[in-house]
This record gives structure tokens, C-alpha cells and sequence, in this order.
């Protein structure tokens, strides 16, 4: 099987959304076996920062008050707040100190799912001449969803490894898959 160093080629950037402890078991809103992309994702990391390639950690960082939770009628239970344990990235997740950390969903009035939403990530891609964005992580079906969907608009290649991913539903996950192929992305393993 080929293996992420064999993979990566000029023009291509590693995008790892949202592994923080609240979307992991024991976390706010625990994802089954979310814990378990970490391994996956590390040896991507890993690849990344030896062939010089550009690697994106995103976080949900949300406000107390944010309208995405439940008691301000949003969808989700209170997480990722600001500042706190649960927002933090996973401990034995992989980060050099030459990867960016992209930070969304701050905003007071609107959730931003995905990577792309007001962050500026797409022109910073571009000028840096990125063609190729290879993304995994957390929600599956929910923020990578969002963010893969973005970047196939944004007119990036866009490559998913499917192991580096867990949804929050079985279900969501397939459609989400389904979602990302009829996009245009390409999904890998
Ligand atoms: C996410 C639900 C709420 C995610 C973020 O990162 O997938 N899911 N906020
Ligand atoms: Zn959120």
C-alpha cells in the first residue's frame, strides 16, 4: 500500500481538522475512536514535515455563548471552548512548530464548519502555491465535510484518506463520503 512519503508531491499541503480532546472519547462531544486518527494522522505529520510540506492544524475555538450550542439554540453541547482543556489539540497529536494553526468558529452571530469560512485560508493557499490539499481528522461529517466541500469550490485537488477520518454517525459518514466524491474529492485507501 502506498504510504503517505510516497504520496506527497510539489504543490500539495496537509490539512488536519479539529483533533482536540472535546471531539475525542472522555471529550464534550466524543466522537467513537476519534483518539484513533491521531496515530494516523501522525504519520502524515510526520511525511509532511520531511518533504518541506505545508501542514494546517484547524481548531474549533468557540466563545461561551456561541450559536452553535444548544443553550443558545444552536445544534451541539458546549465545546471547544476558548482556552480551555477540551480545545486543546490531542497531546500525542504531532505539531512542529512549522505547522499553522488555522482557528474558526469565534465568530459571535454564525458557526463556521469548515477550514475555508472568513479564515483566509484559500488565498494563503494560494499564494504559497498550493494546488493540493490533503485533509483528515474530525467531525468526518461535520467540519472535514465542510471544509472538503470548500476546497473542491475553492478549485484545490482535494485528497481524502479515509482512516484519518471519524464521523460523528455511521451514517453521516457514509453520506458525507458520498458528499465529498461527487465533489470531486478523491478518496484514499
Ligand atoms: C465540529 C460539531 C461542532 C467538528 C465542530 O469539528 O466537526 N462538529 N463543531
Ligand atoms: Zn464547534
Amino acid at each position: 500500500m502506498a504510504q503517505p512519503q510516497d504520496l506527497f508531491r510539489p504543490g500539495d499541503a496537509l490539512l488536519v481538522v479539529d483533533v482536540q480532546n472535546d471531539f475525542c472519547p472522555g471529550g464534550a462531544l466524543p466522537i467513537d475512536q476519534g483518539n484513533e486518527v491521531v496515530a494516523v494522522l501522525n504519520i502524515w505529520i510526520a511525511a509532511a514535515q520531511q518533504q518541506q510540506v505545508p501542514i494546517f492544524l484547524t481548531r474549533d475555538w468557540h466563545p461561551a455563548g456561541h450559536p452553535s450550542f444548544t443553550v443558545n439554540g444552536g445544534p451541539w453541547p458546549v465545546h471547544c471552548l476558548q482556552d480551555t482543556s477540551g480545545a486543546a489539540l490531542h497531546d500525542e497529536l504531532l505539531t512542529p512548530a512549522v505547522a499553522e494553526v488555522v482557528t474558526k468558529g469565534t465568530r459571535f452571530d454564525q458557526d463556521q464548519l469548515s477550514a475555508f469560512d472568513q479564515t483566509g485560508l484559500a488565498d494563503k493557499l494560494r499564494r504559497d502555491g498550493i494546488r493540493r490539499l490533503w485533509v483528515g481528522g474530525l467531525a468526518l461529517d461535520v467540519c472535514v465535510l465542510a471544509t472538503v466541500l470548500d476546497g473542491c469550490r475553492e478549485g484545490f485537488e482535494v485528497q481524502v484518506p479515509v482512516k484519518s477520518c471519524r464521523p460523528v454517525t455511521a451514517e453521516g459518514g457514509r453520506a458525507a463520503l458520498e458528499k465529498m466524491r461527487q465533489a470531486g474529492a478523491v478518496l484514499v485507501e
